[in-house]
């Protein structure tokens, strides 16, 4: 295997041909589909595209293993449906596969259902998707962005105009959000437009002022917006209402026709891009004049000599008393499955999965065409087809255990990453200590260790780290990160800094935004039947200082409201009564407490920092307001399973206002409305 020119920096081979299959094929159910079953699958559906429909060319766009019903795959591993029963009875398992593909000719989306039956992958089913229903935009159609922007000529001629070469053009392919100008059918994109002056430069210091929209089926510039500028406030200001003190060169922040020019609409001039370089590769930053690294560090090694003390087994992980099975997730990266814990020999269900879901990140400033900014990271890109390939020393300090992943190329060919992702162990400070203060008393620490899964994505100017730590009391914390470089605008030499965003540097503006997760929890804790408590912390009602009941004013009391059903489950957070969620199996009770077993979802530093679960107000103020809480809701779309429901993954465009509000519901409770 070798990785084509074409292929993205992150893949680190391409595989095109399929080997014979081994039998079995899986270790594991939930084993995600081998390069060479991609491979496979990919034949057999371009096959039956061939033999049965009218699609004269296939671009594959995903293709990956549709997951066994959960009590198949419970059965399957011996895990049982309540905590110290008999597991159920194993069922033979279906290997399946979901194909989303584009007929690179008209345009449309296909869906397909592939089973493997004996040696060979049948087509079980084919649908065409409904107009407007597309599958993620793939990385290949990202990189075609920028080529068929460089291929056209009106876009070269305005960036001559501004001062940009052919040779200098970037652009970042967006999702194009919400813009019912366009056909609902066609499969476009935005270029987001910079301009770079050597090869490895930071494009994003050099913003550009113009969108072209871009069609990747007909491989063309399709339309050029052109937002407007902020210029000085006059008599009447578009945002005086709001009193925000600014105004815009455009009389709306709504989309000009798309038949009218979209340049005079903007009612202003053209804006070069900033010129002064600002790096982040140390060879580059090294030519700056007075650039010096730092020296005074000294080296600090992790080391462990005897090896690491987890166990993995293909894609199944066991650390300390937790197993788990690893999974590459071309949508949600790292999905981790079958997590139990064993508790002195009792194997105790915990949960079934835990992946993210989707994560959208809604940008604030309203003039035409920046709405459009507002990316659905997971369903529109692929948190997976996004992963990096990581590295010993840079990524990842230790003895590190490296997970591959595999997605499928346009021509039905495996991309592969080696180390996708990285399994290794972290000390974690202390786990517990007491000191018994007396005279002669002893004290006693406890070092606590963690086990750490991680996933590193980039997302155009973004990284996000992906944490999924496991703690030896049986904590379970994810942690997302996020690091790489704003995303920008260009700001005109004396224009106004925008309020809705902040001036980076003379010409560069960030616009404000927010990054909301949605993490897919499937409990299982101590069996299947799980419920949701919402718990308060509240004084003790009807009963005030110098009552009967409490005469000295002190007592308080936790209130438990069970979630009973989901439409219930988008909840407020309330900072005053400490409110916290509760996943419990109302059958396993303490013995001592009376209290149902479960796990409480925390918000680990949102507080401290103000950005999770503070006021809207706080957080947009922030100039990259981050929202670094892994935000829970169990079961949004619950994934899609073999006979269950349609899961998330595509880009719905038209009439999507509806749907995106209600994902942003389902992703944190607060925000009831993305627009
Ligand atoms: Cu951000």
């Amino acid at each position: 295997m070798s990785v084509p020119l074409t292929a993205p920096s992150t893949a680190t081979a391409v595989q095109a041909s399929a080997e014979p299959l081994k039998v079995p094929p899986f270790k594991h159910p939930l084993d995600p589909l081998t390069p060479e079953e991609i491979v496979a699958v990919s034949h057999s559906v371009r096959r039956y595209v061939a033999e049965k429909t009218d699609v004269k060319a296939v671009r594959f766009i995903t293709s990956y293993l549709l997951p066994p019903p959960k009590k198949a795959v419970l059965a399957y591993l011996g895990i049982p449906l309540q905590s110290g029963e008999k597991p159920e009875p194993a069922v033979e398992i279906v290997r399946k596969a979901e194909v989303d593909f584009v007929d690179a000719v008209a345009g449309n989306a296909y869906n397909a259902i592939v089973s493997l039956n004996g040696q060979e992958w049948v087509v079980d089913s084919l649908e065409k998707l409904p107009e407007g229903v597309q599958p993620q935009i793939s990385v290949e159609e990202l990189l075609m962005c920028e080529e068929i922007i460089r291929a056209d000529e009106r876009v070269v001629k305005l960036a001559a105009e501004v001062g940009v070469k052919p040779e200098q053009l970037h652009a970042d392919g967006w999702a194009i959000g919400y813009d019912p100008r366009f056909p609902a059918k066609q499969r476009i994109q935005q270029a987001l437009m910079f301009a770079r002056w050597s090869r490895h430069e930071n494009l994003y210091a050099h913003p550009l002022d113009f969108i072209p929209v871009v069609d990747s089926v007909a491989k063309k510039v399709i339309h050029i917006d052109f937002p407007p500028a902020f210029k000085p406030k006059g008599d009447k200001s578009l945002f005086e209402a709001a009193g925000v003190n600014a105004d815009i060169t455009a009389t709306t922040t709504a989309p000009p026709a798309i038949e009218t020019d979209s340049f005079e609409a903007a009612g202003r001039n053209r804006i070069p891009p900033p010129q002064e370089s600002y790096d982040f590769l140390p060879d580059l930053l090294e030519q700056k004049e007075g650039f010096k690294f730092r020296e005074d560090l000294k080296p600090l090694h992790v080391i462990q000599p005897e090896g690491v003390s987890f166990k993995v087994d293909g894609h199944v992980l066991e650390w300390q008393k937790w197993k788990m099975h690893v999974a590459f997730h071309h949508r949600e990266g790292i999905a981790l499955s079958t997590i139990t814990y064993n508790d002195d020999g009792t194997v105790r269900p915990i949960f079934y999965r835990l992946s993210l879901s989707e994560m959208v990140v809604p940008y604030g400033a309203p003039e035409h065409p920046h709405p459009r900014k507002h990316a659905f990271d997971v369903g529109e890109y692929g948190m997976g087809t996004m992963a990096n390939e990581l590295t010993l020393g840079c990524d990842c300090l230790g003895q590190i255990h490296y997970l591959p992943g595999a997605y499928v190329a346009h021509d039905g060919s495996a991309v592969v990453v080696k180390n996708v992702i990285c399994i290794h162990e972290e000390d974690a400070g202390l786990l517990w200590k007491h000191t018994d203060f007396r005279v002669g008393g002893r004290a006693q620490a406890v070092r606590s260790r963690r086990l750490v899964i991680q996933q590193i994505c980039t997302l155009a100017n973004y990284e996000y780290i992906f944490n999924y730590m496991f703690y030896q009391d049986g904590n379970i914390e994810v942690e997302i990160r996020l690091t790489g470089i704003l995303q920008v605008y260009v700001q005109g030499q004396d224009e106004p800094n925008s309020p809705f965003g902040t001036t980076l540097a003379p010409g560069v503006s960030a616009h404000y935004h927010q990054h909301i997760f949605s993490v897919r929890v499937d409990p299982m804790v101590d069996g299947l039947q799980n419920s949701v408590v919402e718990t308060d912390i509240v004084p003790l009602p009807k009963a005030p200082l110098g009552s009967a009941a409490n005469f000295s004013g002190n007592a308080f009391i936790t209130r438990n409201t069970p979630i009973a059903r989901a439409s219930e489950g988008a909840r407020e957070f309330d900072y005053g009564t400490d409110r916290r969620w509760a996943i419990v199996n109302p059958k396993k009770v303490h013995p001592a407490s009376k209290r149902n077993a479960g796990y409480t979802l925390h918000v680990m530093r949102g507080r401290k920092r103000g950005t999770c679960g503070g006021s809207r107000v706080e957080r947009m103020n922030l100039p990259d307001a981050f929202v670094d809480c892994a935000s829970s809701e169990g079961g949004r779309e619950g994934g899609r399973e073999q006979r269950g429901q349609r899961g998330g993954g595509r880009v719905q465009r038209k009439g999507s206002a509806q749907s995106r509000g209600q994902r942003v519901r389902a992703t944190q409770g607060r925000v009831t409305d993305s627009q």
